[in-house]
């Protein structure tokens, strides 16, 4: 299968892309390196020490006997680009990864603000309308996020992207109809998450494109079976108050002796997944393709929900670390409660890698072994949801 791996240099794409080519895809990766860049501009780096994309690939070549092609395209702007690369390339599979993915970084000032909505906008825009200019026949697997659905307690199973709804028409009578599920993105980040969804919902009608939308829950650890083959492989491994999400954040925070940074009352619940599930996920998403529809398929890519506070206790007891409740930086609910139908995917065969399968612990490990490459200054999370609004009513 020819498959194009949109930002497949990040923490997704890049075990995606090495698990696709073990798996006989031939992949081609497509990223600006913008995510490098940020790390630049935030003063931070991954924990784990990535090496530039070249030599990458290299290690994977030697390890391997696979080649993987690289082509480096800011998909936001540089359009005539993606449709030469649709056009030479005639992929089968895109998947699409290419996007701005921090809620706190969406949050950081007016200027983080306009480049997620300015960059994930238009790399997703550009290529349906690219894909519907070269007549593109390939399946569109797109990285969405479980945080479109909203974290209010809803006392139903969060379905697969769409809800039944029942209504009278004018003479009174029931109609039935399914409607993408009301979004409620609580970050300019979830927001662009959700006009993802209304542009594929267009072009899959209007234009017949096949999409699967994954809505994937916050992924935690760092290793695949492929990056764990050569030291040059290793993927990114986010801690920083921007970047890093909570429980990997939890077990970097564990190892250097700092007190687990616990938002608000805890009590928040979230959807989790192992990025060795993640990588599975969209090999069964690619490889189970989609007929033609007339509109996306979504499916809830996570296998467990947790409260935070709970997590903040497993990673305790299991590794050793003070509790620390801190002033909540974002907007959110005190507390939800969540529950999710992941159907799909265990129907095409998942089997989910839970927390109590012990994986925790080779996480912790990789934080043990980098420690020092720790910059304790950068672990607190200092994006706030209303801080202008704040700072404006001070100064009022
Ligand atoms: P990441 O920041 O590590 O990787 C994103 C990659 O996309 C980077 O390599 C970046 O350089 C590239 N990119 C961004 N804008 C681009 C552009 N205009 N042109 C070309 N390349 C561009 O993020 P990630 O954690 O790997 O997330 C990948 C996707 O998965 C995102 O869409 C994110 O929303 C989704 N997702 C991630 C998580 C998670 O916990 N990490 C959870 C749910 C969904
Ligand atoms: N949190 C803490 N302490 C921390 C960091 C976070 O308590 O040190 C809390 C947050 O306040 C929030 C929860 O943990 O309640 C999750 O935060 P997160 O940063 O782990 O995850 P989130 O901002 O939701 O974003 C991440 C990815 C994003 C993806 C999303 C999936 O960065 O790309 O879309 O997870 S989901 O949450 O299901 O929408």
């Amino acid at each position: 299968m020819r498959t194009l791996i949109l930002g497949g240099d990040g923490f997704c794409g890049w075990p995606t892309a090495l698990h696709l080519s073990a798996h006989g895809h031939d992949v081609t990766i497509v990223d600006s390196l913008v995510r490098r860049r940020i790390d630049d501009e935030l003063g931070v780096q991954s924990l784990t020490p990535i090496r530039p994309l070249s030599e990458r690939l290299l290690a994977w070549r030697e390890a391997t006997e696979r080649e993987i092609d690289f082509v480096q395209c800011d998909l936001a702007r540089d359009y005539d680009r993606l449709v030469e690369l649709l056009a030479e390339k005639n992929p089968e599979t895109i998947v699409h990864f290419a996007e701005q993915r921090s809620a706190p970084y969406s949050m950081k000032s007016p200027r983080h603000k306009r480049y997620t909505v300015d960059n994930n906008a238009n790399v997703t825009h550009n290529l349906l309308a690219a894909m519907v200019q070269v007549g593109s026949q390939a399946q569109l697997v797109h990285l969405g996020s479980m945080g479109v659905y909203g974290y209010e307690t809803v006392p139903l199973d969060l379905p697969e992207g769409y809800l039944t709804v029942t209504y009278p028409d004018n003479d009174g009578r029931p109609q039935t109809r399914e409607i993408l599920y009301p979004t409620q993105p609580g970050s300019v980040y979830h927001l662009t998450k959700s006009m993802d969804q209304l542009m594929f919902q267009y072009y899959a009608h209007n234009d017949g494109i096949r999409i699967t939308d994954l809505h994937q829950g916050i992924v935690w650890g760092t290793q695949t079976d492929e990056t764990d083959r050569d030291v040059r492989l290793i993927n990114r491994f986010d801690y920083d108050g921007d970047y890093g999400t909570v429980l990997n954040r939890f077990l970097v925070e564990a190892a250097i002796g700092y007190p687990l940074t616990v938002h608000g009352s805890g009590r928040q619940t979230r959807a989790f997944i192992n990025i060795r599930d993640t990588v599975r996920c969209i090999r069964m998403a690619a490889e189970s393709g989609d007929e033609v529809s007339g509109r996306p398929r979504v499916m809830n890519q996570m296998t467990e929900t947790h409260r935070v506070i709970d997590l903040a206790h497993l990673v305790a007891n299991t590794i050793g670390a003070e509790v620390n409740m801190v002033p909540n930086p974002r907007q959110e609910a005190e507390e939800n409660r969540l529950s999710v139908r992941n159907d799909r995917l265990l129907n095409l065969g998942l089997e989910p890698t839970l927390l109590a399968t012990g994986l925790m612990r080779e996480s912790a490990e990789i934080a043990h072994e980098y420690v020092g490459r720790v910059d304790t200054n950068r672990i607190p999370c200092v994006s706030y949801w209303n801080r202008q609004r704040e700072t404006a009513a001070e100064g009022a």
